[in-house]
């Protein structure tokens, strides 16, 4: 079986972008391969934040994973801090990426560009991410477009480690879904629905009210035609209701605008949609969240079965580096 591992910062809220884009589908391959997955909270260290809202999130974040459908006897859910192996792994990278490597990063232009802060972090950030991926032996890693640069260069460093010491690393690649997968802004459509935007108006979070989620839809930027059709480039706001209304329902963009003719229509049905998808999240979430302690059995569960894997993969990098063996 493919091992599959992803990672998601615990930064901002999660939104129907991250659910329909990303978490179904790591929900789906639980069944399909190895999976793991992990909430990235060292990642979450490369900008200035507070103690307590990082501590808050991270459990909170699990809990919606545990919510959406991963479940720990079929995958592996763990926290990236609760390893030792992932931070001692990330310098390894540093030493076999090179600086013109990570200089390219386009990722770390756009965040450092401007930035009254720039930390020594957000430029190494992706070694810690090849680092999370490689010591799994990972086959796939399934992100987005904007992270196919990141997995590209573990590619690279885990070429470049196997031909100077020895075959080490597996090679992953990476697994980008279909751009129908790609969830817009309600009122910028020709923006991604973002977590930067958190609780703006064309964000729907994972844990907003059907009063919310009804408000939302029904202020959707559509055009100023009447006829319900799906052309992403000529009407991007009608057609990602459509995508979401879709998605939602497990039809395509063009099924879910059969029998619709009005806007209003579009807007009330997805609406709808979208809350019966999310109506089971936010009660397995409520549920998960008045039990904290029951996330962190779980959570360390989770991390006692990918440290296995880690920590023998970290044993042959030492190896195979030439560090002196502990005894
Ligand atoms: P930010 O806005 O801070 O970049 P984000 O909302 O893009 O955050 P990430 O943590 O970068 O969220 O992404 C988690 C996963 O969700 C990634 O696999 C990403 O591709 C996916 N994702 C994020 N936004 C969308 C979207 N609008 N539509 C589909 N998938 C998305
Ligand atoms: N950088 C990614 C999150 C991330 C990740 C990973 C994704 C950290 N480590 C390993 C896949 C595999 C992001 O910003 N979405």
């Amino acid at each position: 079986m493919a091992r599959v591992f992803s990672g998601i910062k615990p930064t901002g809220s999660v939104h129907l972008g991250n659910l329909l884009g990303a978490l179904r589908n790591w929900v789906a391959m639980q069944d399909e391969a190895d999976a793991v997955y992990c909430v990235v909270d060292l990642h979450a260290l490369t900008v200035p934040h507070d103690p307590d809202e990082l501590r808050a999130a991270t459990r909170s974040l699990a809990q919606v994973l545990f919510a959406v459908g991963l479940d720990p006897d079929r995958s592996t859910v763990f926290v990236q801090g609760h390893l030792t192996e992932h931070a001692e792994c990330a310098w390894i990278m540093e030493c076999t990426a090179s600086f013109g490597e990570l200089r390219r990063m386009t990722q770390f232009k756009d965040k450092s560009d401007g930035a009254d802060f720039v930390s020594g972090g957000l430029f190494t950030y992706p070694a810690l991410q090849a680092a999370d991926i490689l010591l799994y032996d990972t086959d796939q890693v399934p992100v987005g477009e904007d992270q196919r640069q990141h997995i590209e260069l573990a590619r690279d460093i885990a070429v470049r480690f196997n031909g100077r010491y020895g075959e080490t690393f597996v090679v992953p690649e990476a697994v980008i879904p279909p751009a129908g997968a790609r969830v817009m802004d309600l009122q910028h459509p020709e923006n991604k629905m973002s977590k930067s935007d958190d609780g703006a108006a064309g964000t729907i979070l994972l844990l907003d009210d059907p009063a919310a989620i009804d408000r939302k839809f029904k202020r959707a930027v559509t055009d100023s035609e009447t006829e319900v059709r799906y052309d992403p480039a000529g009407k991007p706001g009608v057609s990602n209701l459509l995508s979401i209304l879709g998605a939602a329902t497990g039809r395509s963009p063009a099924e879910a605008a059969v029998g619709i003719e009005r806007y209003g229509d579009l807007k009330a049905a997805t609406a709808e949609a979208v809350i019966e998808v999310l109506r089971p999240v936010q009660e397995r979430y409520h549920e998960l969240a008045a039990d904290p302690a029951e996330t962190d059995r779980l959570l360390a569960v989770g991390a006692d079965k990918a440290r296995a894997v880690a920590s023998a993969t970290l044993d042959r990098v030492r190896t195979n580096l030439g560090l002196l063996p502990r005894t």
